[in-house]
């Protein structure tokens, strides 16, 4: 195994990756700003090395000093997290050049799916159903021409985009030519690629997404779906595993469909398959996600893995463990995101002191965090605190769990997410399982009307 990997984050992720580590025996090496100098993720690891001041290009996104700091330490490997580098194909590459393990996909297939137009075009290679749409469009009397074929209302994305970025819904051709024009630009300055393409509108849909696991031989399990729908702005605020609106049947659809896209890709390590699935339980690819998401954690409550060690041993070269004949899911977890933001005014980011901390505990409860009573949040970084993740036997009782344990946690200083997970942890639309995408948008305008 490796002896020696350094982490390339920072965070609950982080610590989440040093944590495996530990039990795996390996030793880490935290990479960390010096507005991090006193985040537990440099006390956690066995080695800390500080790569520059605290935004991000001078540290966190700075792959000259990634790299030292592997040489230095002696790394065997290098774990990317969520966000910052994970997704950059050139560092995938930069690493295996110099010698170290990308904990990740190689620099090929980040690319592929990092590009969603081939992306889509991967996927219709695999017989997994793509949303109709376009390939690269070359200008607005073209978009209009597809648009008027497929039907509006259409989406523009950008090709380079993803993650909710770069995304323009247009109601009718009169939209077009100005849509065109502005997503174009947008694409250009924000993913460094004017490409652009067009794909129906999926109106209230869920959010689905299949968690994946390959090794370097070919084989390949699936760890079931993830209900990911409660989000706005393309974030998440509430995760589930399972989906309440997936059934047996559509499940099964689902997961072989994202394994025969995995095969035909050869893709190795933990990827998420992501799926709009309508009203009438038609479902669509969107995107592959090449990195270990934060949300992995309610399928590892589910399934009883760990997805951060099976990904390591999978990079490493060892060969998977287990069939999907051996692989068992049991009762119900939900994910909460506690986010430094006032979710009331817009979640205006809340980067203060923590003054007081309590976190839950209990059967089936599980905090993955990083923030500690008299920590200072760093403003350079995104507003995650940590998740609260619990577990139990249904949904129902999962629900009672999460409130339950909402109820006992306590942070003083920032606003947070908290009051808004309440909300919602008690509302009957959610407790029905009767929600899409629009849901937390709409809870949202009719808490502003009172
Ligand atoms: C869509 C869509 C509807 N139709 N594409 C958002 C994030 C990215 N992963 C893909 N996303 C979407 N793509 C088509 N053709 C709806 C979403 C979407 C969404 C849109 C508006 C408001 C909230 C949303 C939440 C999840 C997905």
């Amino acid at each position: 195994m490796f002896k020696k990997i350094l982490i390339a984050n920072r965070g609950e992720i982080a610590i989440r990756i040093i944590r495996a580590c530990k039990e795996m025996d390996i030793k880490t090496v935290a990479v960390y700003s010096k507005a991090d100098a006193l985040s537990l993720h440099v006390k956690f690891a066995d080695e800390a090395i500080c790569i520059g001041e605290g935004p991000p290009l001078d540290s966190y996104l700075n792959i000259p000093r990634i790299i030292a700091a592997a040489e230095i330490s002696n790394s065997d490997a290098i774990h990317p997290g969520y966000g910052f580098l994970a997704e950059n194909s050139q560092f995938s590459n930069i690493c295996k050049e110099n010698g170290f393990c990308f904990i990740g996909p190689d620099s090929k297939t980040i690319a592929l799916m990092g590009d969603k137009v081939n992306a889509r075009n991967a996927a219709e290679d695999s017989n997994v159903p793509i949303v109709p749409g376009s390939n690269v469009l070359s200008s607005a009397d073209e978009l209009i021409e597809i648009a008027n074929n497929i039907g509006y209302p259409v989406m523009l994305k950008a090709s380079g985009g993803g993650g909710g970025k770069g995304m323009r819904v247009l109601n009718d051709a009169s939209e077009a030519e100005k849509g065109f024009s502005i997503i174009q630009s947008e694409a250009k300055k924000a993913f460094n690629n004017p490409e652009i393409y067009v794909e129906k509108f999926i109106k209230n849909g869920r959010h689905i997404e299949v968690q994946i696991l390959g090794d370097q031989f070919g084989n390949y399990v699936h760890f079931g779906e993830r209900e990911c729908s409660i989000q706005r702005n393309n974030q998440k605020l509430i995760e589930e595993c399972p989906s309440s609106f997936v059934d047996k049947e559509l499940r099964e659809i689902l997961t072989l469909k994202s394994i025969d896209l995995a095969k035909k890709v050869n893709y190795v390590g933990v990827g998420t398959v992501e799926f709009l699935v309508d009203e009438d339980k038609k479902f669509y690819f969107i995107e592959m996600n090449t990195r270990i998401q934060v949300e992995h954690t309610v399928t590892e409550m589910v399934y009883m893995i760990d997805l951060v060690k099976e990904q390591i041993k999978m990079h490493y070269g060892k060969k998977m463990s287990f069939t999907q004949d051996m692989i068992n899911s049991k009762g119900h977890s939900i994910e909460c995101r506690l986010n430094a933001e006032d979710p009331f005014d817009n979640f205006i980011p809340s980067p203060k002191k923590i003054e007081s901390l309590n976190f839950p505990g209990g059967i089936g409860v599980r905090i993955d965090s990083y923030i500690y009573a008299g920590y200072q949040i760093p403003p350079f970084y995104d507003s995650m605190l940590g998740k609260l993740i619990v577990h139990s036997s249904t949904r129902e009782k999962a629900i009672v769990k999460m409130q339950r344990a909402i109820e006992e946690t306590f942070i003083e200083g920032p606003n947070t997410t908290l009051p808004l997970l309440e909300m919602i942890l008690s509302n009957n639309d959610f407790i029905n399982g009767n929600f899409d995408i629009n849901f937390l948008s709409n809870f949202l305008k009719n808490i502003e009307r009172g």
